[in-house]
Order: C-alpha cells, then sequence, then structure tokens
C-alpha cells in the first residue's frame, strides 16, 4: 500500500506538469502510467503553446530549455484562393505563440520529476479508482503481475480520452457532448527544413493543409483526409504532392521534402463531459474534453485546467479552504467551451466538408472580411494565442 496526498493517473502532458507543481509546493503525489516512459515519450502531438502554457511550465521549474530552443511566433499565415493574409498576432492583441514539441515537454517533466525523486510508476495495469466520495479514496493497479493500491485524499484523472476515470464515475451524475468531424488529418513529421517561419493555415478546395514545424529543420505538416483513409493509402510521394498542391504558389514552389519519420492518421471530434469534479476526483484535460486540433487548444486547455486545479490543492493544503476546489469544475468549463467554440469555428471555416460551392464560398467570404476588418482579425487573434485568464 501507498500512501500520498494526490493520486495522478495518467503520465501526459497533464499529470507530469500538476505532479512537478505540486511538489513544487510541497504537496506529495503519485502518478500511475499505463505505458512505458518511452512510449509517452514519443508520441508526437502538440506543437504550439499559449504564453499561459509557457508560464506554467517555468513555474514547473522546466522553462530553461523551453526558453532556449522554443521558437516565438508573433504572427501567423491563412491562405485561400490563392492568396497569403498574415495575422499580426502580436501587433493585434500584444501576445504570440510558442513552437516546442509534447514530446519535448513530456521529456522536461519527466527528467524534472525523476531529479525530484517523485514517485511516476509507467507500465502499470487494470487501474481502478474506489472510494472518491470518501476521504481516503483508493487506487488499485497491478504493476509487473503484483495487485497494490494507492490511498489518498484526493485522485486526479490525466489519463486522456481513452482512460478510465471518466468512465468509472456513475454514468447519471455526468454529462457528455459529442462532435464527430466527417474528416481527419494525416500528420507528416520530417527533417527538411520549414517552408516558411510561420505556421500557414490553408483552406483550399481539395481540402485544408497546415504547415507547422518542431524546429528550423524539423517540419509538422498536416492534409485533410477521410476518416476511412490508411497510412499505408499515403506514400511520401503523393503527399507532398497533395500538400503543394494545397498551398500558394509562393510557398508550393519553395517546400523541401524528404523522407517522412512519422506518419499517421487522427480523426477529428469535439468533446465535453461536465462537470469536472465528482467527490474527490477530478478530470483534467484530455480525459474531459477533446477539441480538433485546428488552432492547437488541447494541450494549452490541458495546461489551463491543471492551473486551476494546482491552485486550488495549495490552498486547501495551507489550510485556506476549498472554495477554490468548489470552483474547479465551472471555471476550468468557462475556457474550456470558449477554446471548444474557437476550434469548432476555426475547424469549420478551414475545411471542405461537401461539394456544395455555396459553402465553399461562404469560407472565402469569411476568410476576406477577417483579413480586411481589423476588428475580425483582433478576434481571432484573442482567441489563437489564447484568451486571458480571469
Ligand atoms: P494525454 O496526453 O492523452 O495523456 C494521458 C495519459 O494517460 C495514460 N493512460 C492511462 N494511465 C493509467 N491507466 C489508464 N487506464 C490509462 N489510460 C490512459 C496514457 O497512456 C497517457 O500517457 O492527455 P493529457 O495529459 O490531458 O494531454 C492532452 C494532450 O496530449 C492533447 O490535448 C494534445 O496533444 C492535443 N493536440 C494539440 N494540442 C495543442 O495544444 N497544440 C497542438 O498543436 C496540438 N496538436 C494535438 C495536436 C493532438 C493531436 N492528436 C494526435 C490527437 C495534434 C494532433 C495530431
Ligand atoms: C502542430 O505543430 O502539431 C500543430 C500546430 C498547430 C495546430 C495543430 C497542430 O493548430
Amino acid at each position: 500500500m501507498i500512501r500520498t496526498q494526490v493520486a495522478i493517473i495518467g503520465a501526459g502532458p497533464s499529470g507530469l506538469l500538476l505532479s512537478q507543481l505540486l511538489h513544487r509546493n510541497g504537496i506529495d503525489s503519485v502518478v500511475l502510467e499505463r505505458r512505458s516512459r518511452d512510449y509517452v515519450e514519443g508520441r508526437i502531438r502538440a506543437g504550439l503553446l499559449e504564453r499561459g502554457t509557457v508560464e506554467l511550465l517555468e513555474a514547473a521549474g522546466v522553462g530553461e530549455r523551453l526558453n532556449r530552443e522554443g521558437l516565438v511566433h508573433d504572427g501567423v499565415e491563412l491562405a485561400f484562393s490563392g492568396r497569403i493574409h498574415r495575422v499580426d498576432l502580436k501587433a493585434l492583441c500584444g501576445h504570440a505563440m510558442t513552437v516546442y514539441g509534447q514530446t519535448e515537454i513530456t521529456k522536461d517533466l519527466g527528467d524534472a520529476r525523476v531529479a525530484a525523486g517523485g514517485t511516476v510508476l509507467y507500465e502499470v495495469d487494470d487501474v481502478t479508482v474506489n472510494g472518491i466520495d470518501s476521504a481516503r479514496p483508493r487506487i488499485a493497479f497491478s504493476s509487473l503481475g503484483i495487485r497494490d493500491e494507492v490511498e489518498c485524499d484526493f485522485v486526479v484523472g490525466c489519463d486522456g480520452f481513452h482512460g478510465v476515470t471518466r468512465r468509472s464515475v456513475p454514468a447519471a451524475t455526468i454529462t457528455t457532448h459529442e462532435r464527430v468531424y466527417p474528416f481527419a488529418w494525416l500528420g507528416v513529421l520530417a527533417d527538411v527544413p520549414p517552408v516558411a517561419d510561420e505556421l500557414i493555415y490553408a483552406n483550399h478546395s481539395r481540402g485544408f493543409a497546415l504547415c507547422s514545424m518542431r524546429s528550423r529543420t524539423r517540419s509538422r505538416y498536416y492534409l485533410q483526409c477521410t476518416p476511412a483513409d490508411r497510412v499505408e493509402d499515403w506514400s511520401d510521394e503523393r503527399f507532398w504532392d497533395e500538400l503543394r498542391s494545397r498551398l500558394p504558389e509562393a510557398h508550393a514552389i519553395r517546400m523541401q521534402t524528404g523522407p517522412s519519420i512519422e506518419k499517421s492518421i487522427a480523426p477529428l471530434r469535439s468533446f465535453v463531459a461536465e462537470p469536472m469534479r465528482f467527490g474527490r476526483l477530478f478530470l483534467v484535460g484530455d480525459a474531459a474534453h477533446i477539441v480538433p486540433p485546428t488552432g492547437a487548444k488541447g494541450l494549452n486547455l490541458a495546461a489551463a485546467d491543471v492551473r486551476v486545479l494546482y491552485q486550488g490543492l495549495i490552498e486547501f493544503y495551507r489550510g485556506r479552504g476549498d472554495r477554490l476546489l468548489d470552483e474547479y469544475s465551472s471555471r476550468a468549463l468557462a475556457r474550456v467551451w470558449k477554446a471548444t467554440r474557437f476550434s469548432w469555428w476555426f475547424t469549420t471555416l478551414m475545411h471542405r466538408f461537401s461539394d456544395e460551392p455555396f459553402a465553399h464560398k461562404l469560407q472565402l467570404a469569411e476568410l476576406e472580411y477577417l483579413a480586411e476588418s481589423p476588428a475580425a482579425s483582433r478576434a481571432f487573434a484573442e482567441n489563437y494565442v489564447g484568451l486571458d485568464f480571469t
């Protein structure tokens, strides 16, 4: 039997970040993770951080490499009708975005947890959550075939969309909202210099494309594909040809190609579970909500949940009561719904939904309006860089 203050399920970015922030504030936690450390750190996912996420990583003591290697972007490009419109994020709302891979964040946090002597148990199976309505909940799990238990004050579900914690609450106490989009993203990672200095989101009659990056020598590109597509259907050559065809001429001719080092297909969905607290169990990040990746809000929302929760836990353990913990669900959800709206809107604006020219014409009209109207540009920029914390 292991005893701790906070038991965290899942060692993705939200679980590790929470554990590290609690540690820096004198609160003990244990993290239980189903996969190996190498697997968690090798998963190619998010790459674009809001300033609030950067600040929180700094507060967790892992800002050093991030500040050295992260690429700061003051603007973002929207491509449509063969033209390129740059949104000057910095000029419109005073903030920039930082490119730094989720792989690097989990590595930095994993190292910090080891350096601090923290307990992160990888490759655990059959996690079950019990007693969330009691003062001492218990988590049972198996490690190397041996059954064990963690007893704690609070349980935090940081175990992603397919995790166990959300499914362990009584169905009558949880409401879920879901929208599945009729397309997916095909992502490719390649060691070629990015086509441009900033990100390019492209609306094209053949479908959406996104040019992102991980460094000055490593590109991350995405294409809208069908949910039925398989990675085997997409040779590198087909991918590069299709990407080139969806970019404006000025970028297409400059694009460098090379062998892919990772290729994957991800479905797109919006999902929100309400509330995000059940007795002594809190849901955080993808365990509670999913957004489509257009706009890069997923990891940033997970970090925003952690920000609210760790402050509540600090207040509780310093003997200042549970007001902040009681407000966790409503405060987190207020931001979640705004990011859900923005991600849905940006997805709807940029993707090809049907053959119907009317829908595409409306998208182009809205993009033109965005390019012409400082008010519309500002509304976009404010949401893209992340709304202020209230
Ligand atoms: P994670 O990262 O899914 O981590 C959950 C962890 O829990 C473990 N787990 C369990 N452990 C124990 N017992 C169980 N029964 C368990 N079940 C699961 C899992 O193994 C895993 O280690 O959730 P977390 O920490 O909430 O983090 C969320 C982010 O990973 C996610 O929101 C982002 O990656 C989304 N996302 C993006 N977000 C951004 O902010 N900016 C981006 O640029 C961005 N790009 C993306 C993305 C997601 C993508 N995909 C593949 C969905 C691009 C893509 C393509
Ligand atoms: C990424 O770099 O993986 C990325 C960037 C921006 C997005 C989504 C993903 O909107």
